[in-house]
């Protein structure tokens, strides 16, 4: 099946519009389908988060928005009904997690970029592919009919820790809605390893003459590594989403304890522990937040050398801090668990594995920053983005180093300053790496150009916005406010809080009005922007030697050959600031023109 991809003949076959846009094989396609699918999830996740601000800035204020939105016993005249809040907090984050960014950044991204950046015509299983894709929509829809059956979604978080998850009786969620939930995850989970199989193979099997591993561009470097931890970490959720669908109707007990008593009735339920939950979703859970920043990592690290004119500083460490940063990530789950009662000892060994992670952190920083030292900057709206995701990284990993301490996160475990947090260093900072990929490879996904001038204009309003929204949950934290509470200001202790949670809340109003610029100038670059050449930025990695859009197959007769790594910008004796990785070394000088030769054995770094 791979061979047949990488020989197939380009435009060989007529197709409907069927075949083609919809059940399409075609990576591109898939690619676009995964980001538009996930855009539009985006806004619903983006809604249920204004929800959650609307109760948190105004308790017990009654919305006519709100009643009019959810009608039935949703809300009690416009006031959200504690169930439903934590319906909603439980859906915002795990459509924003499960269903938008890991979505957009490896479906998307991942289908869209691989086989481009590496001179493939697809990807080695196509029709996997076309599965993975469509498993995507049914899992949405069983998500979200979580929201209209009888008892509504799960009030569990996205964590869904048992035994509010395990016991159907436990909360009015925990019945159908919490079935639907763990239901559409399997299914989902599904989707991701077909995508993450497709991806290694490709990567491994199909790169074009020439494209050495070592010559990969740092965004596919990127995919790759992370569709390894996609297939290493999901099947454990899936086992655990399993055993939990068991305790809930099929009378097991792997995480209910012997002894419980609901609702004034014994259960019968022996021997379980809700902890091994806690391990197992945090065995997926920690890769899972590195799922979806390596792929933003990867997409920073093109932008950066693109919009820059500079090689990349540091190939080398940049692939290897990406390895250990995966490595790493599957033995720090415990950091989520130092309050679980953990014996110390280990509390301790999670909590230097944990702070182990902030050196390559800080490696990938130091040479995005290096890169950056006087480099002549564009400042495009993927440039901006792109930087922007940087301060995002390091504000939220700052916190993370506190949060690494047992003695200190038991203060923080479960208030907002983890809330800020994530939301700094996985959330927001994930989110610009989105936005960055999208201002810089529109111009090859649809083939026109996006308004440059609304993009610094959404760029600045999203980055206060973001700021304005998030930094202030450091000392709302801090001031023992806990996550997840229906309505914090019950306890004397939290009410001085009140004016600070609405500036938050006004905040992020703000920040998801400034969305709408960016949706404006989306829908109407898609139709009206002027057409794209074929490297608008003068960039070298391969898929920009393909026309704008590529067409299926993406080369013509000839698959492209590379001479070189992706980074050859401004080199002192070329004729232009840029040398394509097509150009054959040495290179193309000023005058006299360059003899032809084989590919170099020339690595990497310079
Ligand atoms: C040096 C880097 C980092 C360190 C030391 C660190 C440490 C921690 C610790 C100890 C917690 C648990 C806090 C608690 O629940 O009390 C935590 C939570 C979290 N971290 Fe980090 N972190 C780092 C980077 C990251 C990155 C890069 C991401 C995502 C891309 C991330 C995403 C999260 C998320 C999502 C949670 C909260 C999960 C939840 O309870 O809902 N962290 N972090
Ligand atoms: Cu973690």
């Amino acid at each position: 099946m791979g061979s047949r991809a990488a020989v197939h003949e380009p435009e060989a076959h007529p197709m409907g519009f069927v075949r083609r846009y919809i059940f399409s094989q075609d990576h591109k396609i898939i690619g676009l389908q995964y980001l538009m699918t996930s855009l539009v999830m985006a806004a619903v996740g983006g809604i249920l988060a204004m929800l959650i601000r609307m109760q948190l800035g105004w308790p017990g204020h009654q919305w006519g928005l709100v009643r009019w939105l959810f009608p039935g016993g949703f809300t009690d005249a416009g006031v959200m009904k504690p169930d439903f809040y934590l319906a909603v907090v439980t859906m915002h984050g795990t459509i924003m997690i499960f269903f938008v960014l890991t979505t957009a950044l490896s479906g998307g991204f991942g289908n869209f970029l691989i086989p481009l950046t590496i001179g493939a015509r697809d990807m080695a299983f196509p029709f996997m592919n076309m599965l993975s894709y469509w498993l995507y929509p049914p899992a949405i829809l069983v998500l979200l009919a979580a929201f209209v059956v009888a008892g509504g979604a799960p009030n569990s978080g996205w964590t869904a820790y048992p035994p509010l998850s395990a016991l159907p009786q436990a909360a009015p969620g925990s019945g159908l809605g919490q079935t639907l939930w763990l239901v559409s995850l399997g299914i989902l989970i599904v989707a991701f390893l077909f995508g993450s199989l497709n991806y290694i193979t490709t990567v491994l099997q199909l790169r074009t003459r020439g494209m050495s591993m070592t010559r990969l561009p740092l965004v596919t470097w990127a995919q790759f590594i992370t569709a390894v931890l996609m297939l290493l970490s999901f099947p454990v959720l899936l086992a655990a989403v399993i055993m939990l669908l068991f305790d809930r109707h099929a009378g097991t007990s792997f995480f209910v304890p012997s002894g419980l008593v609901v609702g004034g009735q014994l259960l019968t339920h022996q021997g379980g522990n809700p902890l091994l939950w806690q391990h197992l979703f945090w065995f997926l859970g920690h890769p899972e937040v590195y799922v979806l920043i390596l792929p933003p990592m990867g997409i920073v690290s093109e932008v950066l050398a693109v919009h820059g004119r500079k090689p990349i500083f540091g190939y080398r460490a940049m692939v290897l801090s990406m390895g250990a940063i995966a490595f790493l990530s599957f033995v720090v789950w415990g950091h989520h668990m130092f309050t679980s009662g953990m014996n110390p000892l280990v509390g301790t060994a999670f909590m230097v594995t944990t702070l182990a992670i902030a050196i390559p952190s800080a490696v990938k920083t130091f040479n995005w920053l290096a890169t950056l030292w006087r480099a002549r900057i564009r400042f495009t709206s993927a440039m901006l983005f792109a930087i922007g995701f940087v301060s995002l990284f390091v504000t939220g990993g700052l916190t993370g180093l506190f949060l690494g301490s047992p003695a200190v996160d038991t203060y923080f475990q479960d208030t907002f300053f983890v809330v800020a947090h994530f939301h700094f260093v996985m959330a927001s900072a994930a989110l610009f790496g989105l936005f960055a990929g999208l201002y810089h490879w529109f111009p090859k996904m649809f083939g026109r150009m996006m308004n440059e001038r609304l993009g610094r204009i959404h760029f600045w309003l999203t980055f206060a916005g973001i700021y304005a929204t998030f930094f202030p949950m450091h000392f709302l934290g801090l001031a023992g406010e806990p996550r997840r509470y229906y309505s914090p200001q019950m306890y004397e202790f939290l009410r001085p809080l009140q004016p600070l949670n609405v500036v938050v809340s006004l905040a992020s109003f703000g920040l998801g009005l400034a969305q709408l610029i960016f949706v404006a100038n989306f829908a109407y670059s898609l139709v009206r922007g002027p057409r794209a050449s074929r490297n608008p930025w003068q960039a070298n990695t391969l898929e920009w030697q393909a026309p704008s859009p590529p067409p299926h197959g993406n080369w013509g007769r000839e698959l492209p050959v590379v001479y070189r790594w992706p980074y050859d910008y401004s080199l002192p004796d070329a004729a232009e600031d840029y040398v394509p990785q097509t150009a054959p070394a040495p290179v193309p000088a000023v005058a006299g023109g360059a003899p032809e030769g084989p590919p170099p054995a020339r690595e990497g770094d310079p």
